[in-house]
């Protein structure tokens, strides 16, 4: 360790063509920022006025983040409308994502709603209809929570064989936002459930009309209406002005632009849980209403997106999620699952949310598979590629949370693969 941090001192000075000085009084160049007793450069950007405090009214990231982006895989879907942008977990820190970089998934496009004349009704088995203008829901006692969403189909084209470049695609269907709004169960509250209220269906105001059933305990548990993400009023591409937030379950239940919320005895069978969003088992039948997200994790960095420059000191960083509830232990294995070592998880540890972990590790110049394995506060273990195929076969697309191999070449480049 204390060698490894040696020489990644002398590598990022030796860049700056002070190798041998480096070499000699590493810990004090570190500390000083200078060079040999002289100052810096001054740079050109010291020596003149930026421009003032409202040139960005609504401020943007700085140009150099340019390719910091959501991008798309256009042969993955038929038209850009019902189709999917993908988080740049390779370029994120910590565990917020910013709201402009968040996956979207959607099946009829974005709707430009606005907020004056948008409603959400609440009928069916309930003892007072009522409908709700954005002014009476947010005079609602409010919640915060940050959580995770993330959509079932995320690494849904992997079964068969590792397919997609990079981490953003094989991963980026999670985003891990604050959402802010009412509780569901405050408004089933002014309503009034009946006795027989069992379900419930959601339904959106896009042109999808996507709707989708949900047991009324999950309702009146943590679910959330909610109007705000991190911090301001939800992106148009998230659900502006309202959707449901329900932490841990799969993203496809998280219906965006909420209008309509009706209580039922029984589930409804429409087409988003039925000819989709069900798994598709080896004997040919379908599991219905696989609602939780079970926990998965993913190596960040390095990654296909970031490969390794030199040998020496590295921290593996990474990402863990359970949506029964917290992380409680990351394993981290260089060759390819036959060794194991716990890695160090970053704070705040959050229930239904991305977790960050990390594990110094020195890179000698060899192959290596990394690979990440999530135990949650239940107690399960992310499964092998091979355990999971054996338990579902190859025929799902969703709800594929196998532990992830990146292989690391000798140039320092790294692939997508699966270990079988
Ligand atoms: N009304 C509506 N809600 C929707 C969808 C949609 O197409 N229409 N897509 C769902 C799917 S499949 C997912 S994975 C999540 C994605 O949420 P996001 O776009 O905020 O990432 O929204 C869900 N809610
Ligand atoms: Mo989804």
């Amino acid at each position: 360790m204390k060698a490894g941090r040696r020489t990644f001192f002398k590598r990022g000075l030796a860049a700056g063509g002070v190798a041998a000085l480096a070499t000699q009084h590493p810990k004090m160049l570190a500390a000083q920022g200078g060079l040999d007793g002289k100052p810096l450069e001054v740079p050109d950007w010291t020596k003149m006025l930026g421009p003032g405090v409202t040139a960005e009214p609504y401020g943007v990231p700085s140009e150099f983040e340019k390719n910091v982006v959501r991008r798309n895989v256009p042969w993955l879907t038929v038209s850009e409308q019902a189709s999917v942008s993908f988080t740049p977990l390779q370029d994120l820190d910590g565990i917020i994502t910013p709201s402009g970089l968040c996956f979207e998934r959607h099946h009829g496009g974005t709707p430009t709603i606005d907020p004056e004349q948008h409603r959400l009704v609440i009928h069916g088995l309930v003892r007072q209809p009522l409908v709700f203008t954005m002014a009476d829901l947010v005079r609602f006692p409010s919640v915060s929570r940050i959580c995770f969403v993330e959509c079932p189909a995320n690494g849904g084209m992997e079964w068969r064989g590792a397919q997609m470049a990079g981490l953003q695609f094989s991963h980026g269907m999670v985003h891990c936002c604050e959402w802010t709004g009412v509780k569901l169960s405050t408004l089933l509250d002014e309503v009034g459930l009946v006795p027989q209220a069992k379900w419930l269906l959601a339904e959106g105001a896009d042109a999808a009309a996507m709707t989708r059933s949900l047991p009324i305990d999950k309702a009146l548990d943590d679910v959330i209406v909610a109007y705000s993400q991190n911090g301001e009023r939800i992106r148009p591409e998230q659900g502006y002005p309202l959707r449901l937030v329900v932490p841990g379950w799969e993203g496809n239940v998280h219906i965006k632009w909420l209008r309509r919320i009706k209580l039922g005895e029984r589930p409804w069978q429409h087409r988003e849980e039925t000819s989709k969003y069900t798994d598709l088992m080896a004997d040919g039948k379908a599991r219905q209403f696989t609602f939780v997200q079970e926990a998965n994790s993913v190596i960040t960095a390095p990654c296909p997106e970031k490969p390794l420059k030199d040998k020496g000191f590295y921290e593996i960083r990474g990402l863990a999620w359970s949506g029964h509830g917290k992380v409680a232990r990351v394993d981290v294995s260089v060759d390819g699952g036959r060794n194991w070592q716990s890695a160090a998880l970053q704070e705040p540890i959050l229930s239904k949310c991305l977790t960050r972990f990390r594990l110094p590790w020195r890179w000698e110049g060899g192959p290596a598979f990394l690979q990440s394995r999530v135990i949650d506060e239940t107690g399960y273990v992310q499964p092998t590629i091979a355990e999971l195929r054996k338990a579902r076969g190859v025929n799902s697309v969703y709800h594929k949370n196998s532990i992830h191999t990146w292989r690391v070449n000798v140039d320092g480049t790294l692939d997508n693969v699966q270990i079988l």
